[in-house]
């Protein structure tokens, strides 16, 4: 049984779906939980008027009976309201009647940092809008609600994880000084994980190595450019004797500059990872671009766009965290059942206390 996740959806389509397959039997699932994580995504300082259009909830459609998962693909659905202003722009089958509303007239001027220019190059589109709206971290989302049963799943284990701003002050005076400029910011985000335990992860191969997983997931989100476990790059300053985090005879550390993975495999401490945001790519003042239609230079599309994300980017990163945890978890206790899941966890941690 592996854990397994899916997506698909557009920006502006009509939802975002996800298939999760693997789940053990019996695992109950809160609605509610799920939708305060997509709120959550949503409140973030510095987001566009369209959060105020969506109101992100979930619904599912499979997998799930009176709130229990049935070990069966589970379906979820975060429905798009913006769609309703896009319905002949973004309609899945050629349109009927008179074009309508957003997304009628195609995008020819891409933006430099987004998806748009290497999108249309790729995929031989003619409008930029096809490659945008799959590029669009609008589909986060539907990663968060599956973030969300993620975290159900760990804490039948006793893992939480949890993500915030590195610096929220200067985040929140970074986005008010850009807002007046017209402008865009990125920022650092940074997610614990308590309750890991040593032994997720394996040293046996490059695909099994936690921390490459993690590193993974995170570059995965969209304007993450830069991930660290632990104390990461500044590690590289320090001498050997300074960097490493001593044995206790209990076996805990003394230090957790690791940030709780040695070797690809979680040691037992608290897992500390950051991913570094750039700024959002879509600027009220437009870098230089070339008009595809026609060839000549021109400025970038100009669209309505958040001033940052780095909020959103925090919820966003602790689902992916939390979902990269629920697959070593899974792999390391399996378990068709959720009590064969515990109970398998609760023998191995007696084993190496
Ligand atoms: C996004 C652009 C904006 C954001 C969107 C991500 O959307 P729009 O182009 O419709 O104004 O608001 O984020 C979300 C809608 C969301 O829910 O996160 C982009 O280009 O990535």
């Amino acid at each position: 049984m592996t854990l397994r996740l899916s997506s698909a959806g557009e920006s502006h389509g009509p939802a975002l779906v996800a298939i999760v397959t693997g789940l053990p039997a019996g695992l109950a699932l809160d609605r509610a939980a799920i939708d305060a994580d997509l709120a959550r995504r949503q409140a973030g300082y510095g987001r566009s008027p369209r959060q105020q259009i969506e109101q992100d909830t979930v619904d599912v459609l499979a997998g799930l009976r009176h709130g229990r998962t049935l070990g069966t693909p589970l379906a979820l659905v975060v429905w798009n309201r913006d769609h309703k202003n896009w319905t002949w722009g973004m309609s899945p089958w050629p349109p009927e009647g008179e074009p309508i509303g957003k997304g009628v007239k195609p995008v020819t001027l891409p933006r430099p940092g987004h998806a748009d220019l290497a999108g249309v190059q790729k995929f031989g589109h003619d409008d930029v809008r096809n490659a945008l709206e799959r590029a669009s971290a609008r589909h986060t989302a539907v990663h968060v609600a599956a973030g969300a049963v993620a975290k159900a799943l760990l804490a039948e284990i006793g893992i939480v994880v949890s993500g915030t701003v590195l610096d929220e002050e200067a985040l929140r005076a970074a986005v008010d000084a850009a807002r007046a400029e017209r402008d865009t910011v990125g920022g650092v985000v940074e997610v614990r994980a308590d309750g890991v335990p040593a032994g997720l992860g394996s040293y046996a191969t490059k695909e099994d190595r936690l921390d490459a997983r993690l590193a993974a997931a995170l570059m995965g989100i969209q304007a993450v450019k830069g991930v660290e476990i632990g104390d990461g790059f500044a590690l590289a300053e320090l001498r050997g004797s300074q960097a490493h985090d001593e044995i206790g005879i209990d076996k805990r550390r003394t230090s957790n500059r690791a940030g709780g993975i040695e070797a690809g495999v979680s040691n037992g401490e608290q897992l500390v990872v950051r991913a570094a945001m750039k700024p959002l790519p879509t600027l009220m003042k437009p870098l230089a671009s070339v008009d595809l239609a026609t060839g000549e230079a021109a400025t970038a599309l100009v669209e309505r766009s958040d001033v940052a994300a780095v909020e959103a980017l925090a919820v966003v990163a602790e689902a992916a965290v939390a979902w990269e945890l629920a697959v070593a978890a899974t792999e390391k206790f399996g378990g068709d059942a959720v009590g064969d899941f515990v109970e398998a966890h609760r023998f191995y941690c007696a084993r190496i206390e």
